[in-house]
């Protein structure tokens, strides 16, 4: 799972890719490559897991960002530029909201105005894409009868109106196999986007953090499918990132917040996503892992390992707060705490989950 982080030029979002990645970039002078990092996920749950079992190895999930060049009309039409962009499964859109004279933006600061231009500027490369195959399409289509070409064609002229009334395609209702079809565009007005505040410092900055998606209007675009948004103060992030835990809560509590701004944005993006993340625990190894909402256990368990899967018998299940609150593995399952499940079973987000198999 990878998010491109875009936005308008000078932004903040190479700050924001060092600060989530912790990885030492130059900024962008003009160069298009996207600079590629990942992320720990920082999870409260598994190190509570992991002070309950004092594993030799503790694993955090991860994910990644993309640090993508400023985005603009220009821009997209540089092919290079459009298929990097392109390749990710979601979008962190920066939204600058702090003032400072010193870096230069374009008119005044208007975060809503900055989100719809860009908004724009995806959906007319969507259009283009469209287009072109819609030539295709219509050339094919007089050649021979095709029904699933026409299923298509059908689908494309949807998906032309929908953004010629400036919508984007994430806002377009799909059935599962209308969903399939579009897949292979990789159009990005489609691609899950969660708006990124990046608001300035201040004596009060919880409230300010706080007020922002209201104070900017941003709620009723943050409401909409496949979008949401969430606040941060880059520079106040930045400063975060270079402490030690400790010397970090103090200047957290010192503006009156309890955690910091990255772990919602990092939460936010798993929710938008689609993402959950279940434990597997024992005293070599606590570990965080990655699936999709709705995961069934069978594929839980192909995601620790395919041999997993294929010789799945049963999982042991658990939520993390009950397994802590039983003390062990032995307590919750002779208390009944600790489930058998088949390979059926939807995994839950933050349940610790034992693979039995047979490989
Ligand atoms: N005052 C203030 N300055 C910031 C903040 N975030 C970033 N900056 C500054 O804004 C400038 C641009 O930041 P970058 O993170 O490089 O922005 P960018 O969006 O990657 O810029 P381009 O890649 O050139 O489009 C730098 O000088 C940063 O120090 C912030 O929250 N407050
Ligand atoms: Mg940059």
């Amino acid at each position: 799972m990878k998010t491109g982080i875009i936005g308008l030029p000078q932004v903040g979002k190479t700050s924001l890719f060092k600060i989530l990645t912790k990885t030492h970039v130059a900024e962008h002078g003009g160069g298009r490559e996207a600079h590629i990092g990942v992320c720990k996920v920082p999870d409260d749950r598994l190190d509570r897991l992991a002070a309950l079992y004092n594993p030799k190895k503790l694993v955090h999930a991860s994910v990644e960002f993309a640090d993508v060049a400023a985005i603009g009309q220009e821009a997209l039409k540089e092919t290079a530029y459009a298929t990097s962009l392109r390749q990710v499964d979601g979008l962190a859109h920066v939204l600058r909201a702090f003032e400072d004279p010193a870096i230069p933006h374009v008119g005044a600061i208007d975060p809503l105005r900055d989100a719809r231009n860009v908004e724009f500027d995806l959906m007319v490369s969507d259009l283009g894409q469209i287009e072109k195959r819609l030539e295709r399409l219509e050339k094919d289509l007089k050649k021979m009868r095709n029904p699933e070409l026409e299923r298509e064609h059908d689908l494309i002229l949807r998906s032309k109106a929908q953004l010629e009334k400036e919508r984007p395609l994430r806002e377009l209702e799909l059935t599962p196999e209308d969903r399939k079809r579009l897949r292979g565009f990789l159009f990005l007005s489609q691609k899950p986007v969660l708006y990124v505040l990046n608001i300035g410092e201040s004596a009060e900055l919880g409230r300010d953090l706080e007020q922002a998606v209201e104070k900017y209007q941003l709620a009723e675009l943050a409401a909409r499918p496949g979008a949401a948004a969430t606040v941060i103060c880059g520079k106040v992030e930045a400063e975060l990132a270079e402490m030690a835990d400790d010397e970090a809560a103090e200047f957290l509590s010192s503006y009156g917040l309890k955690e910091s701004g990255l772990v919602r944005l990092i939460r936010k993006t798993y929710e938008l996503m689609g993402l959950i993340s279940f434990f597997t625990v024992g005293e070599d190894e606590c570990r965080a892992w990655t699936v999709p909402t709705h995961s069934r256990a069978v594929e839980a368990a192909g995601a620790i390992h395919s041999d997993l899967e294929k010789h799945f018998i049963r999982a042991e299940v658990i939520p993390w707060d009950a397994l802590l609150s039983a003390g062990s593995e032995a307590n919750a399952r002779s208390q009944g705490t600790l489930r058998l499940e088949g390979k059926d079973y939807i995994v839950k987000d933050g349940e610790v989950v034992h693979i039995r198999h047979s490989a």
